[in-house]
């Protein structure tokens, strides 16, 4: 083939829309991942790749061929291709962000304060610098363990981190993976989770990490940002029922990107919960996560705050105040203008018309896990450092605990099984098939965390 012939195939490549999605094929969380290209059958794509697997059947193929679909539709769409990813970040659509430092309280009982009065709170040097060290350089060991041939210094693999489109890990295994178990035993973790409950006797959860992989390295790494949601429905539980939080692994500043909140929503939790409900025509009380509508009124009137912190840095927000997490608002130099904001989706061009099936069945599109396109380039520049890491960590009063939730608590070392932020509740991924580890390996401070109080339990 001529030069220059095969140059031009090359750039053609290039702008093809190419995405991989993990999945995890046997119960002992082997992850594979399906490959599309644009133009592609996503039908005889998840036939061949079920195939590959040795899983010959129409629950394969249906759960593969619609995942590749959906996530076709996004991300390679006619509208928004080849920077689908961009053209979701707008900032105008996630208020007028206070980027203003925030106040890092030292002393305990006065950082509670705030976060009764604003709904969150940040507490300065939770983990030492040699701590969050040893937590990010295990995340990472967890990360290149699992993920493999993923490789920390070489940004080129980092789309085989399989996060969701928010940044978000609450599979794999992660929860109980030794770097999350780290965080969950600091000293002053526990005692601030203490101070807010006024409650010492504490279960944790068995949450994961957001992970955002450098905007500067490649545009599609940007996640979204208008997803201003709550984690409390009011139909089951109202009230101070609920506290998130995460421990900071690097700095979350202007340029990383990091937690908006609006300060005080918590106030009007019962409302906002109800109007949410109704906009998304949620019919369980028991679903949690209640993402808001665009034009909510909570959203107006105070200003959202970016929640900047240092490394080290533990945050904590009631889940009842409206958040959402955002990316670095310094635009790389190289991405030049950004296409105009799609909006559609949300519904809010034609909100009053949309019904609830079809705004959920468009936020559906946005929210299915994104692990990245493994096939487009970086920048030659790339710097192999992650933009943001916070590992989720949560607890609450150990007698809030109900004998069948703590039954599935027990198995869910076991069983490698990572939950939201919910300690008394068990809202987890499946189980293994076959138990990979035994309690009797917690160490005494883990097994309390679990909720186990008398050796016999085991
Ligand atoms: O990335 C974050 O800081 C917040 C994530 C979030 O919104 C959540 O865990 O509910």
């Amino acid at each position: 083939m001529r030069p220059f012939l095969a140059l031009a195939i090359a750039a053609a490549a290039e702008e093809r829309c190419r995405f991989t999605i993990p999945v995890e094929v046997d119960s002992n969380r082997t992850v594979k991942y399906v490959l599309y290209e644009d133009g592609q059958d996503a039908m005889n794509v998840a036939v061949e790749f079920c195939a590959s697997i040795g899983a010959i059947n129409e629950v394969c193929h249906d759960a593969v061929g619609r995942a590749v679909m959906r996530r076709a539709m996004w991300q390679c769409d006619g509208r928004t291709h080849p920077h689908a990813p961009r053209s979701l970040v707008d900032h105008s659509t996630l208020g007028d962000v206070d980027y203003a430092p925030v106040e890092r309280f030292t002393d305990i009982p006065e950082g509670i304060r705030h976060l009764r009065d604003h709904g969150y709170a940040v507490f300065a040097k939770a983990a030492s610098a040699a701590q969050s060290e040893d937590i990010r350089t295990r995340l990472w060991d967890f990360f290149e363990e699992r993920f493999t041939p993923l490789n920390r210094s070489k940004p080129e693999t980092w789309d085989l981190l399989p996060v969701n489109e928010y940044g978000i890990m609450l599979l794999y295994g992660v929860g109980q993976s030794e770097a999350m178990w780290r965080v969950r035993e600091l000293r002053r973790v526990r005692d601030v989770f203490a101070a807010a409950w006024e409650d010492e006797d504490l279960i944790c959860d068995f949450g994961g990490v957001v992970a955002f992989r450098p905007h500067k390295c490649t545009d599609r790494w940007r996640t979204p940002e208008r997803w201003y949601h709550v984690d409390m429905n009011v139909e089951t539980y109202d009230g101070f029922e609920s506290l998130q939080g995460f421990l900071a692994l690097t700095d979350n500043t202007e340029a990383s990107g990091g937690l908006v909140v609006v300060p005080g929503s918590h106030r009007h939790h019962a409302d906002v919960s109800r109007r949410a409900s109704t906009w998304w025509g949620v019919e369980n009380p028991d679903h949690q996560f209640l993402l808001l509508q665009p034009n909510d009124p909570v959203l107006s009137g105070v200003r959202p705050k970016f929640i900047n912190c240092e490394e080290g840095d533990l945050v904590l927000w009631d889940s009842r105040v409206a958040h959402a997490n955002t990316n670095s608002r310094v635009v790389a130099p190289s991405s030049g203008d950004a296409p105009p904001p799609d909006v559609s989706w949300f519904g809010v061009e034609d909100g009053s018309e949309a019904s609830p099936s079809t705004r959920r069945e468009r936020a559906k599109r946005r929210l299915s896990t994104l692990a990245g396109l493994g096939q487009f380039s970086i920048t030659k520049d790339c710097v192999p450092q992650l933009q943001r890491l916070v590992a989720l960590v949560a607890m609450a009063p150990r007698a809030r605990l109900s004998d069948a939730v703590f039954e599935q608590r027990k198995r869910a070392f076991a069983n490698d099984q990572t939950t939201s932020h919910w300690p008394i509740r068990f809202d987890a991924d499946a189980p293994r098939a076959t138990p990979i580890r035994s309690a009797s390996e917690l160490s005494p401070i883990r097994r309390w965390l679990v909720g186990y109080r008398n050796e016999d339990e085991l």
